[in-house]
């Protein structure tokens, strides 16, 4: 997998939506900060010494969602000595704070061009503004120790390489691994859908990637595309 650095950009997905064209599949950019760091929906995503990255898939794109189910699959394994959860769709939680961020982009004219998957993963930050403090955490401020950033991106790289050619192959067990690392299990989630404000309890996700939830004794499967979490509340 080719390797781009900046030291500064605006976005490492911006980048790669710009530039797709020219770029081979599975090329990841890394930068050590963002000037408009995205989150979904025109949120702002904050850093401050943390890996900044994003992978470009232009090869086997089906369900263009899949992809940020297997990165989060990719990352909790990586992770797994902090037992780390996914907090579907794109979410990556130790405890009930939020270590890491997936923003997936696709580029589309006329059919998917490419797929962006962007990971923000809080590696070594110590402090985090106001709002955030009670929501976010970082892997220095759980383990006590600083983590070399480095090595952490060839891992996580190198274990996606893996995953992706699984996934290829319909060998991969990413839902499976999701499944056993559930957020939301049994949780509480108000959503917005077809319209309407809705709420309901989180029974799991579905081998399709859908998460499975009880609205009114019925059994709703929500897509990630189609639906936003509003909420999530303890039970
Ligand atoms: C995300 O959005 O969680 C996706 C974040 C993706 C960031 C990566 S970094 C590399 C690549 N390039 C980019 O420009 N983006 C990707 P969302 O679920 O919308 O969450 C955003 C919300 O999380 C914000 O509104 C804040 O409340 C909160 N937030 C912002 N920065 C955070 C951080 N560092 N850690 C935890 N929460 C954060």
């Amino acid at each position: 997998m080719k390797l781009i650095r900046f030291k500064e950009i605006n976005s490492t997905n911006t980048y790669l939506k710009e530039n797709y064209n020219s770029l081979d599949n599975l090329t990841v950019v890394v930068a050590n900060h963002q000037t408009m760091g995205k989150g979904r929906l025109g949120r702002t995503w904050i850093d401050n010494d943390d890996l900044l990255f994003s992978i470009l898939i232009k090869d086997g794109i089906e369900k263009a969602t899949d992809y940020s189910l297997l990165i989060a699959s990719t990352i909790i394994k990586v992770l797994d000595k902090y037992n780390p959860t996914v907090k579907w769709p794109n979410d990556i939680m130790i405890g009930d704070k939020k270590i890491c961020g997936i923003l997936l982009e696709a580029v589309t004219k006329e059919k998917i061009k490419c797929v962006v998957i962007g990971i923000g993963i809080n590696v070594n930050t110590t402090s985090f503004p106001d709002d955030l403090r009670v929501k976010a955490s970082s892997l220095k401020l759980i383990s006590n120790e600083s983590i070399n950033k480095e090595e952490l991106l060839t891992t996580i790289i190198n274990k996606f390489n893996e995953e992706y050619n699984k996934y290829l192959n319909k060998e991969s067990d990413y839902i499976l691994n999701i499944s056993n690392h559930f957020y939301l299990n049994n949780k509480k989630v108000s959503f917005y859908y077809q319209g309407k404000d809705c709420e309901g309890i989180v029974l799991g996700i579905s081998n399709n990637g859908e998460l499975i939830v009880d609205y009114n004794s019925q059994e709703l499967y929500l897509k990630s595309g189609e639906v936003t979490l509003e909420e999530t509340y303890k039970k």
